[in-house]
């Protein structure tokens, strides 16, 4: 009967009602922990699992590669903006969930920070998932003993508005000139005048998403400050960056879409941006250099 707790025991007879769950084996095997590189910290973010442009393949890469005793998921991991319009969910997303379980399992202490895209796991700030930590933000202390703070960095988007507003502005001016141009290079073209080029409005156009950027790098980094910590850490934008603003330390980990990066913190408090498409394009190269060592090894003996 329920309340009765030895209905719930080992080999119980309740027990023996509900269907045995074992923890199924990854798509992708898991290698040997053996070998792996250990930083002290890892933080990811913009993951968005449950959409195409997860670059899923890239980070099992990652994973299987790289340890740590924190790690921090900054928001963003899941999309459920878009698996709430469309479900897609391939074997190498849950392959990524897998492993995030099995090193919090390990006794990895993981800290998972939910974003805008994710933010219906923010109803949970507090509990803990199989030793998943789900917080609103965190603080983060470093091994030289800076403190940073660790948020998704949506909570800017409101003090962004103004600037959003002059970005899309500017988007609605550059559509409406692209017409512009099209007509006056028509009657350009009938009086024999050459093509006037629009290469001055597209560099335009990219230097209002730099300045973008940029200034919210500076908004996100001020608040910070204004918290007393030594610096942040975020994600967000998709721009993995480290910048300093008056002393402020600004740390962004990127995405996992276009730039597959990801933020470390070294045992001496040292940090660092890592772009895995580069991390194996190095491994690789220094197979292949072994290889060719092996050969001429074989081939002198
Ligand atoms: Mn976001």
């Amino acid at each position: 009967m329920f309340g009765e707790r030895d209905n719930y025991g080992e080999g119980g007879g309740a027990v023996s009602a509900f269907p045995h769950f074992t923890l199924s084996e990854p798509s992708v095997p898991e290698p040997s922990e053996e070998g792996r590189q250990h930083y002290r910290t890892i933080w990811i973010s913009d993951v968005h699992l449950g959409t195409k442009g997860c670059n899923a393949e890239l980070l099992i890469d990652f994973l299987d590669n790289v340890d740590s005793e924190t790690m921090y998921l900054v928001g963003d991991i899941i999309d459920g903006w878009r698996l709430k319009k469309k479900f897609y969910w391939p074997a190498t997303h849950n392959d990524i969930v897998w492993r995030i379980l099995k090193r919090a399992k390990r006794g990895t202490r993981i800290v998972y920070i939910p974003g805008n895209h994710d933010e219906m796991f923010r109803q949970f700030t507090g509990l803990n998932f199989g030793g998943v930590e789900i917080r609103r933000a965190a603080f983060h202390d470093t091994a030289d003993g800076r403190r940073l703070m660790v948020l998704h960095g949506d909570e800017f988007d409101a003090v962004m508005l103004a600037h959003r507003w002059l970005a899309f502005v500017g988007d609605a001016a550059y559509t409406l000139l692209m017409g512009l141009n099209r007509r006056i290079n028509a009657v350009r073209a009938r009086l024999g005048l050459p093509y006037w080029s629009l290469s001055k409005m597209a560099k335009h156009k990219v230097k209002n998403a730099v300045e973008f950027i940029s200034r919210y790098e500076e908004i996100v980094a001020r608040a910070a400050g204004q918290r007393g910590v030594d610096g942040v850490v975020c994600g967000h934008i998709h721009t993995a960056e480290f910048r300093m603003f008056d002393g402020i330390e600004y740390w962004n980990d990127g995405d996992w879409v276009e730039g597959c990066n990801a933020l470390v913190e070294h045992f001496d408090g040292r940090m660092e941006i890592l772009h895995w498409p580069d991390e194996i394009a190095r491994r690789n190269a220094a197979q292949a250099e072994r290889e060719t060592v092996a050969i001429r090894l074989v081939q002198a003996a």
